[in-house]
């Protein structure tokens, strides 16, 4: 463990800050427990921010109904479908990593994943961090609940692909890190300035999921140019 901290302190930016925490740790009054990540189940966990943020890192608690670690896992954070009750992970990734479980039988581990990409996380938009494992169950990995809080949590049907819809329940053991960014610096240079305008003005008009859609109603239009003017050069 101190060795992983220490990589981290080398690689993640010194400004980094928790975006997302679940409620304390695994391992409350009931004892170790959590979900099944196998070919038949896939597990997310739904998040949001309080600020706009470019992400540095993911996290989650994960043992291993195996006592050999080793079993790969597929980690994504992808954007949110369907609203209420019907929120799900869309299945469109914004970063994904590969890894291999390090846990060996149930001795909950720490594994963290650091931003290559560093998409912005938008304030207030719904996220979830997924994990996906072709092993299977019964020596599986398994994603550790927190003992405290509740969260929404994801399972897919038995295909292992097919989300049902989310529901509020135990919490999955998982943090989110990253460093406060500007939206309206499009070209993530650090400022808002000619560059970024230029980047709002390409795509105005009707859209969906562009950049200079600064307030996500999908349109560029004068609301988003009014949004960067007040940001202009107040720095990232
Ligand atoms: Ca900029
Ligand atoms: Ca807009």
């Amino acid at each position: 463990m101190l060795r992983s901290l220490a990589i981290l302190a080398l690689t993640m930016p010194a400004s980094a800050e928790t975006l997302y925490s679940s409620n304390g740790p695994f391992g409350g009054f009931f004892g170790l427990w959590g979900a099944d990540v196998s070919t038949s189940q896939s597990v997310a966990q739904r998040f949001t921010c309080a600020i706009d943020a470019d992400l540095s890192t993911a996290s989650f608690w994960i043992m291993n109904n195996s006592p050999q670690p080793g079993a790969r896992i597929t980690v994504t954070i992808e954007t949110d479908a369907g609203t209420g009750s019907a929120s799900r992970p869309s299945g469109t990734a914004i970063e994904s990593w590969t890894m291999d479980t390090m846990a060996s039988g149930w001795n909950p581990q720490q594994q963290t994943v650091i931003s290559a990409v560093r998409p912005q996380l938008r304030a207030g938009t719904t996220y979830w961090l997924v994990l996906r494992s072709e092993a299977l169950g019964g020596s599986s990995p398994v994603w550790n609940f927190a003992s405290t809080g509740q969260g929404y949590t994801c399972l897919t049907l038995l295909d292992g692909t097919t989300w049902q819809a989310s529901g509020l329940g135990a919490e999955l053991c998982m943090g989110v890190t990253g460093t406060p960014s500007s939206r309206a610096d499009l070209d993530h240079d650090g400022d808002v300035d000619g560059g970024d305008l230029g980047i709002l003005l390409t795509s105005w008009g009707a859209c969906s999921d562009c950049a200079g859609d600064l307030n996500g109603d999908d349109q560029v239009d004068g609301a988003d140019l009014g949004a960067l003017l007040t940001t202009w050069s107040a720095g990232a």
